[in-house]
């Protein structure tokens, strides 16, 4: 196991469509188990591995709270197969825009089809905070962060919150 450097807003790699991948193999497992290694050091509910810099289709997810049973998921080549028409707003944070907070509109539940860490196709019904952050991963992998959901002013307030902070550190690769 070992934990990633988090890629921190804006940086391209970010913004780009991660790959599919062929099979759930042992390398895939690997950076799955690095993930969520990484996602709960950084006391986070979700992860995509773009944001290790890794541009394949692949998130963790683990919304228990600390005084709960872990209930770890990964996934790879997740899609939504259902979405609900109600619609629900809830505050969004990101661990690749760091100390920043939206209120970002979703479908109130969804219907993920992925390939498990053992490579057999699972479906999960999500609702509440799984599904605002199954949602918020799949973002990820198209290149989409919360930001991008919400109005141009608000996004560039926090953008530039972001590169102000940034200003005279050195850039994480
Ligand atoms: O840790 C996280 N919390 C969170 C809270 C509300 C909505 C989405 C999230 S996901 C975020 C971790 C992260 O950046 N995942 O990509
Ligand atoms: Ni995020």
């Amino acid at each position: 196991m070992a934990r990633l450097p988090i890629i921190v807003a804006p940086d391209p790699r970010l913004k780009v469509k991660a790959k599919p991948v062929d099979k759930v193999d042992a390398e895939i497992r690997q950076l799955m188990d690095d993930m969520m290694e990484t996602m709960h050091a950084a006391n986070g509910i979700g992860l995509a591995a773009p944001q290790v810099g890794v541009l394949k289709r692949v998130l963790v997810m683990d919304i228990a709270h600390e005084d709960e049973e872990p209930n770890p998921i990964r996934m790879a080549n997740p899609e939504i197969v259902w979405a609900s028409d109600e619609e629900e707003l809830r505050e969004e944070g990101c661990l690749s825009l760091p100390d920043q907070f939206a209120e970002v509109v979703r479908p109130k539940s969804v219907r993920v089809r992925y390939l498990d860490h053992e490579n057999e196709v699972r479906e999960m019904e999500c609702i509440g905070l799984q599904a605002v952050c199954v949602q918020h991963e799949m973002d990820h992998l198209e290149g989409t962060l919360f930001v991008d959901r919400i109005s141009a002013l608000k996004r560039n307030m926090i953008l530039r919150k972001l590169t102000k902070s940034r200003r005279g550190k050195p850039v994480t690769v």
